[in-house]
């Protein structure tokens, strides 16, 4: 059976990782902020059953929030997670499945009867422009070799035929429209809205530009991807999607989108005038769920998202700068806001290494790291508290840091500098990088290693508190 948004939110309230909320709720009043208690006091993915304005709607937040939610979605634990999606990508592409017929195509809507409203898009953050989507997978095919990409872009909820999106320069999607642009073309787009949690995996993947990320989806499902054809653009879309939304994307036209509230917290970078979809048709299932991602800090779905593929890409990548590297572990705290800052731990075996590691980790395909802080080895890096007693007792910061200055910046980064005319695609932004050696001396030097081992306090593990407790 194809795994799919149903399979996975039932197997998430198997899990206990899901709660049900039957009371109504208003998309523009309080289904952001319920959605964020539900995962920052409950941890817990939330269903809403009743909504405000959409009879028979169905919506679910945070089903991606959690490693621990992920982690259902692959069928393992959240310590395993990493290695699963590892070895299920280290099988190789799997090539999609074209099938004539699939639940997506149960209810087609075109012409006059298109009407986003009727999706309930919501308003995330109180700084928002209006109603929004964080969970469209964007699905394009490049004009020349036919390759398709998917990634995730902010559509922001314009009109019943109309919606905002946000393209970062550099971005594969931001490739493709620049050719159709150069032939001033408009660009067919798919958007998918809903669907199992691997999809999702794939479309956060930065994959090489010429992988067909839906193959790469394939691979972590486990099982090809089923395709139908679409009914009015030349593109094809996963058969079992909540929602498909067929589309293009105008050449050389902009119009004012956002602000909107961003896993950095803040709303206004990026915003201005951006390119817009005019929607061509809907196809979906009946009783359609939708996936109502939700933005913003301190749990942003995206942070998880993003965090995950990127962990194991720069595991991959540094385990092998110059050669072999004593690598433990790649972590990209979610509660950092927007990947920008990364922690890796290894025992560095000689002098310098510890700055070609950092080099790597902030030279990757990803451009969102910009602070990198390498721990040693009995250092925890997923706990806050011993990564800053590490950089208060290992890092002297005149020997063990580094700034590149001038490199690229991330659109969202409102600390990068803006070198593009303010507001107007695409936003190109100047930022810096800095690395951070908080490890101990390497292990060739044992003396000067040894003086920076942990004293424990005397008798424990031995002797237990409870014992002498009276
Ligand atoms: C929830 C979420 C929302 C995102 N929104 C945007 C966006 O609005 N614009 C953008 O350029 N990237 C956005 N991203 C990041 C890209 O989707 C992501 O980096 C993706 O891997 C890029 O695909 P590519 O490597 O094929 O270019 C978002 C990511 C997540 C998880
Ligand atoms: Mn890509």
């Amino acid at each position: 059976m194809a795994q799919d948004m149903r399979t996975y939110l039932a197997d998430l309230e198997a899990a206990g990782e899901l709660v049900r909320v039957t009371r109504e709720v208003d998309p523009d009043l309080n289904m952001g902020g319920l959605a964020f208690q539900a995962a920052s006091r409950l941890n817990k993915a939330v269903l809403f059953e009743n909504i405000s304005g959409h009879p028979g709607w169905k919506a679910a937040s945070y089903i991606c929030g959690s490693r621990s939610k992920l982690a259902v979605s692959l069928g393992t634990t959240s310590g395993k997670f990493l290695q699963e999606l590892r070895s299920r990508l280290q099988k190789g592409l799997t090539p999609i499945r074209m099938v004539d017929d699939g639940p997506v195509k149960e209810i087609i809507m075109k012409g006059s009867d298109v009407d986003m409203t009727r999706i309930p898009f919501h308003k995330m953050a109180d700084a928002d422009a209006g109603r929004y989507s964080g969970s469209g997978m964007h699905l394009v095919k490049d004009p020349e070799t036919g390759v398709r990409n998917i990634s995730l872009h902010r559509n922001q909820l314009q009109g019943p035929n109309q919606l905002g999106i946000l393209i970062a320069p550099t971005r594969h999607l931001h490739m493709v429209y620049q050719k159709y642009e150069a032939m001033n073309k408009p660009m067919p787009v798919a958007v998918v809205y809903g669907h199992h949690a691997a999809y999702y995996l794939a479309a956060n993947y930065t994959a090489s530009y010429d992988v067909d990320e839906l193959e790469v989806a394939g691979s972590i499902l486990g099982e090809p991807v089923e395709m139908v054809k679409c009914e009015t653009i030349d593109l094809e879309v996963p058969a079992h999607a909540e929602i498909v939304v067929e589309a293009e994307i105008p050449p050389h036209k902009r119009i004012v989108e956002g602000p909107f509230t961003e896993h950095t917290g803040y709303s206004r970078a990026g915003a201005g005038l951006n390119p817009y979809l005019e929607v061509k048709c809907i196809t979906m299932r009946r009783n359609a769920v939708y996936y109502a991602l939700q933005g913003g800090r301190p749990i942003a779905e995206s942070q998880v998202l993003d965090g995950a593929p990127m962990e194991m890409v720069l595991f991959e990548r540094l385990k092998d700068v110059g050669g072999f590297v004593n690598l433990k572990d790649v972590v990209v705290p979610p509660y950092v806001g927007g990947a920008h800052l990364v922690i890796i731990q290894l025992a560095p075996r000689v002098e310098g290494e510890v700055n070609d590691v950092l080099m790597a980790a902030l030279s990757s395909q990803y451009i969102h790291p910009r602070i990198v802080i390498a721990v040693d080895e009995d250092v925890d890096p997923h706990d806050p508290q011993q990564v800053f007693w590490s950089l208060s007792t290992r890092c002297n910061p005149a020997t063990h840091t580094f700034v590149v200055p001038e490199t690229k910046g991330l659109t969202l980064d409102a600390s990068a500098r803006l070198v593009s005319p303010p507001g107007v695609f695409p936003q190109i932004r100047l930022g810096s990088k800095m690395g951070i050696n908080a490890c101990k001396p390497p292990v060739r030097l044992a003396e000067e290693r040894e003086e920076h081992r942990i004293s424990v306090p005397q008798g424990m593990g031995e002797y237990r508190i409870e014992d002498f407790v009276t």
